[in-house]
């Protein structure tokens, strides 16, 4: 019987042990009895390039590496910068940014969700810099220290514009949700990005047509599972 995962947003980092810990206990049970996993983005709090020396990548990529099951990877706003090299040691297989499963009679797009939050123009507009080839190329050029400390400066500005911004111009916008699922001939859509966990009907697309919201790994891990029986969201202690 086959059983797909999903988890997005566990924002991992060495100043937050206890997730980490969280999710090297669902690696050794949850996902040992699942059929593939899709982690889709925001797995790391901050990516500056896949020679970073943190200890913390290479036990991440170990534990990744030891399912006796496929895993996948979708980029997220945050871990975009996850290259070749770290989704070899870890044997993830990388995704693009949108992608359609097809199973169960049913097709399914997986996404981080940073797209589909059209609203946010200033968020789009940092995206744009932060994904153009050669600015990319430039910046993994630099010396690590400078690296990391220009990403310290930007997370700092962005949590403070962040505090600013309306809640509503945070979340998905709906016209780009249904959008997403017309273009792909799809009535199912998974994603991450909002931390608003939750299964919405998209009436629009179709009557069964649904959109699930992945919860960020903060208090308690968040996972959706897909088999014949369609769509769950659940939520478990560390
Ligand atoms: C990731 C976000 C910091 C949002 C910088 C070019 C540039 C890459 C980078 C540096 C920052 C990722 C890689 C990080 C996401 C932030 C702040 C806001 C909203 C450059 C290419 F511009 F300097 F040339 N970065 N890091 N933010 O710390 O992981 O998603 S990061
Ligand atoms: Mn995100």
């Amino acid at each position: 019987m086959s059983r797909i995962l999903f988890i997005a947003d566990l924002h991992l980092c060495q100043e937050e042990p206890a997730i980490t810990a969280g999710f090297l206990h669902f690696l050794a049970n949850q996902a040992l009895t699942c059929s593939e996993l899709y982690i889709l983005g925001d797995l790391f709090e901050a990516w500056i390039g896949d020679d970073d020396p943190a200890p913390l990548h290479q036990q991440i990529a170990q534990a990744i590496a030891a399912l006796p099951i496929p895993v996948y990877f979708i980029h997220g706003n945050r871990d975009f910068l996850v290259g070749k090299r770290f989704a070899q040691q870890a044997g993830m297989q990388p995704l693009p940014e949108e992608v359609v499963l097809e199973r169960f009679g049913q097709r399914l797009v997986i996404m981080h969700g940073d797209t589909l939050c059209t609203d946010d123009v200033n968020y789009l507009a940092f995206r744009k810099k932060v994904h153009t080839p050669w600015i990319q190329w430039l910046f993994l050029r630099l010396p690590l220290a400078l690296r990391l400390s220009i990403a310290r400066k930007m997370r700092q500005s962005s949590q403070q514009a962040n505090q600013h911004k309306a809640m509503a111009v945070m979340d998905v916008n709906h016209q780009a949700v249904i959008e997403v699922l017309v273009r792909h001939q799809a009535t199912l859509l998974v994603h991450g990005h909002t931390h608003r966990p939750a299964i919405h009907p998209v009436t629009e697309v179709s009557p069964s047509a649904q959109r699930a919201v992945l919860g960020a790994w903060h208090h308690e891990g968040w996972m959706i599972e897909w088999t014949e029986q369609g769509l769950t969201l659940s939520h478990f202690p560390w």
